[in-house]
């Protein structure tokens, strides 16, 4: 694939567009980013960043001066289509694809043959095939043989996105030969993962099952953590002894389970297995119950004191990130405000401000609280003394005193 040549339009520049588009333009592919939020186009168009991932300010600002990331409202002629856009859930649990058909609506006005139309978002089982290929039938072309078509799923980690976009293994799922072995040729010009090859709907299936295994293990972990509370069992010496057999590996209970793909994906899978699926949704359930045994705990503990306070430690969905998306975290502190548990004292390193808490630095949470509660294992957290906790109550979600 000759890189310099090659014009590739991403639609949807959030977590995982932007930092793409920004890789494929110093990498010297010619690339236009695409996003319905005017703010972000202009943001992007200035070298500027609207999200929080290491090193990304760096990588879009010499994309963009280089000349060879711009952003747009709308998508243009390429080579290489990428869509990149949100598969939220509906409050009924049900996937919205209306992101996914309004971005392939939007790129068949600019198709040529030898186009290549890559979906990266995580879907429903059947989308490639249903959504895409048949909305790009509308086309007046034949899809599948002047337009090839592919399923890619995205695997990179929050926090570590711009190293495991190039280093991970990448999944290629065409909807048919040609079109899996165009994807690939483009995915090995910049992947140095071992790039596989498969059909749309395993590679569906695939990324879907990905995030499951790691949310039923952490159901696992989470429901043995409330097994060993009930019976006065240490679930950190738990864990830590059951590990030691060369067979098991269990996860880490949390106050729950948040970000936007580990809560949300496994639901794609209930929604159209409702029968299969039993054992994903319990672990969904016993994931999203964690937070309200964790607010039953604060509340017995709280109703020691005549008036308590509650010193909170993090807000974010997981360790050493800023990112409040699905955070159980931050449903625990509101909730805990909303039902006026006691004073709350909120210290969350990685944000500098947010609107609903004033935020304090973790020493100073902890030296004035009755009720110690960690919520986050930031490493800003984990180097506090547990001396400090002296005379405290300790609930600690995430096992960083013990
Ligand atoms: N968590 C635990 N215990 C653990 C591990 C995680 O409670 O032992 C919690 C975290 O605190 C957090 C949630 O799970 O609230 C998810 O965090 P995570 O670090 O496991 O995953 P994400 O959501 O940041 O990213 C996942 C990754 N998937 C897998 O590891 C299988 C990533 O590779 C995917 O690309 C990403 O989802 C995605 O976009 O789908």
């Amino acid at each position: 694939m000759n890189i310099v040549e090659t014009k590739v339009c991403v639609l949807g520049l959030g977590y995982i567009g932007l930092p793409t588009a920004s890789l494929l333009g110093t990498k010297g592919f010619e690339v236009q980013g695409v996003d319905i939020d005017p703010s972000i186009v202009k943001t992007i168009n200035e070298g500027n960043i609207h999200i929080h991932e290491p090193d990304l300010d760096i990588l879009v600002k010499s994309a963009v001066q280089s000349g060879r990331l711009k952003a747009a409202a709308e998508p243009g002629e390429a080579d290489v289509f990428i869509l990149t856009v949100p598969t939220p859930l509906k409050e009924n649990r049900e996937p919205d694809l209306s992101y996914v058909e309004a971005a392939v609506l939007s790129i068949t006005p600019y198709l040529k043959p030898g186009n290549i139309v890559i979906l990266e978002s995580t879907c429903p089982v059947g989308t490639t095939l249903e959504v895409v290929v048949t909305f790009l039938q509308e086309s007046h072309y034949e899809v599948g043989r002047d337009i090839y078509v592919a399923y890619c799923p995205e695997r990179v980690l929050p926090g570590r996105i711009l190293i495991e976009l190039v280093e991970n293994d990448r999944i290629v799922g065409g909807i048919n030969e040609a079109s899996t072995d165009k994807a690939i040729e483009f995915y090995k010009s910049f992947v140095r993962g071992e790039v596989l090859a498969t059909d749309a709907t395993t590679a569906e299936l695939a990324k879907l099952s990905e995030n499951t295994f790691r949310d039923v293990n952490i159901a696992l972990a989470n429901e043995l953590s409330m097994v060993a509370h009930q019976e006065g069992v240490n679930i950190w010496e738990l864990l830590r002894l059951a590990n030691r057999h060369p067979r098991v590996n269990i996860l880490q209970p949390g106050p729950g389970v948040g970000g936007h793909c580990i809560a949300v994906d496994p639901w794609f899978i209930v929604a159209r297995s409702q029968e299969q699926a039993r054992l994903i949704r319990t672990a969904r359930e016993v994931n999203d119950y964690k937070p309200y045994w964790v607010i039953e705990r604060v509340k017995a503990s709280a109703n020691k004191f005549k008036r308590p306070v509650i010193g909170c430690l993090g807000l974010a969905f997981k360790a050493d990130v800023g990112d409040l998306r699905e955070s159980p975290a931050l449903e625990i502190v509101k909730q805990l405000q909303a039902e006026r548990v006691g004073e709350l004292l909120i210290s969350e390193p990685n944000l500098q401000t947010y609107d609903a808490f004033e935020l304090k630095p973790p020493e100073f949470v902890i030296a004035k609280s009755d009720i110690v509660l960690v919520l986050v294992d930031h490493k800003q957290f984990r180097s506090l003394k547990a001396q400090d906790l002296h005379e405290k109550i300790l609930i600690d979600t995430r096992g960083i005193f013990q």
